[in-house]
């Protein structure tokens, strides 16, 4: 056990030893280029908008003007628009892609990340040659010809802050809002387990450079609208207990009574998971074609998305998703199935769910 932990940290390490040698790298190919593109994913997230616009100041202290995209059509979630000049991330152009003399991916795993881009432009993105790839996710595929990918990050805003440091550029107070607005974004206000001392230490070096703590945390965590009040209420108010598990459920009249999109369910999940008492949480939102449920757990010895891999789900050992078809199972079968494999130990769970082991990292 302690020599595992012991290899994972030297591979840390390794990879973080790496920043400032790519990052010199990345700021040579970047002062060759004439029309430079930076691509993020589609539905953005606050760390793929921090992500661009902290990789758009590095270029533009070499003189480099990007653009800054995402490959979808959705536009800016309205609680990322307090990051400083996060209208100028736009929806890209597809017709830009065969222009352009380098493609900066930040934040994109893998290049289906691009979403309806990649179905349609595939092959003007294969071509792009002169592709770098700035990520942290552990499945990234490596697919640029340069890759500063580093998984041991807990947000691709943490690697492009240690970028600045490597090479010697000042970061603006502006430019440190928006770079700990991605690390919040992805660590829930360093709170998840891919937090580390660096990423702690990159946070706090962008407080130091004048970050808003106190926007990015209202901005983030703390403002919603009453109809989001209205939709946990009444969702809290149906609460109830299948064994270990505790669940609700979301329908469209609950919706349209509180006002609300299904988008402002999405923590309720989170907060039911921490229940004292529960091993795992659920949440079942009525479709028109089924249910669709999300699952948390905080127990180190239960693996939600090994559970859900009975009903076509997968996920995260800690987060998971699955589709109810009614053909397969009903609910109160699916609840009834769940809180037995929750209360059956890890020993003997194979036997429940054979081939799972597909689904342990
Ligand atoms: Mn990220």
């Amino acid at each position: 056990m302690i020599a595992e932990h012991h290899h994972v940290d030297a591979v840390q390490h390794e990879a973080l030893r790496d920043i400032p040698a790519i990052a010199r790298q990345i700021r040579d190919r970047v002062r060759e280029s004439e029309r430079l593109i930076i691509l993020t994913h589609a539905n953005p997230d606050a760390d793929a908008v921090s992500s661009a616009l902290g990789m758009a100041a590095i270029c533009a202290t070499i003189g480099v003007e990007p653009w800054m995209v995402t490959s979808g059509d959705a536009s800016l979630p309205a609680n990322l628009e307090f990051i400083p000049n996060a209208h100028r991330v736009t929806v890209l152009d597809p017709a830009l892609i065969a222009t352009a003399d380098l493609i900066i991916f930040v934040d994109c795993s893998d290049e289906k990340r691009l979403g309806p881009l990649h179905a349609s432009h595939g092959e003007d993105l294969e071509r792009a040659r002169n592709t770098i790839n700035i990520d942290h996710h552990v499945t990234n595929t490596r697919f640029g010809a340069l890759n500063l990918v580093v998984p041991s990050a807990a947000a691709t805003a943490e690697i492009i802050t240690e970028m600045f440091e490597a090479l010697s550029i000042g970061v603006d107070r502006d430019c440190a809002t928006t770079l700990l607005a991605g690390i919040y974004g992805d660590t829930l206000g360093l709170r998840t387990p891919s937090t580390t001392p660096a990423t702690m230490r990159a946070a706090a070096t962008l407080v130091e450079q004048g970050a808003d703590l106190d926007v990015i945390v209202d901005q983030l965590f703390r403002l919603k609208p009453y109809s989001s009040v209205q939709l946990w209420a009444a969702a809290l108010q149906q609460t109830k207990w299948t064994g270990p598990l505790i669940w609700t459920q979301i329908d469209q009249e609950m919706l349209d009574r509180a006002g609300a999109t299904r988008a402002e369910a999405e923590g309720l999940v989170n907060f039911l998971a921490g229940t004292i008492g529960a091993r795992a949480s659920a949440l079942l939102y009525l479709e028109p074609w089924g249910w669709r449920v999300s699952m948390r757990t905080l127990a180190d010895d239960v693996d939600v998305a090994r559970i859900l891999s009975r009903f076509n789900g997968g996920g995260h050992p800690r987060a998971a998703g699955a589709r109810l078809d009614p053909g397969d199972a009903s609910r109160d079968e699916f609840l009834t199935a769940v809180a037995k494999a929750l209360t059956v130990d890890d020993v003997s769970a194979p036997a429940i769910n054979g081939n799972s082991d597909g689904y342990r990292s």
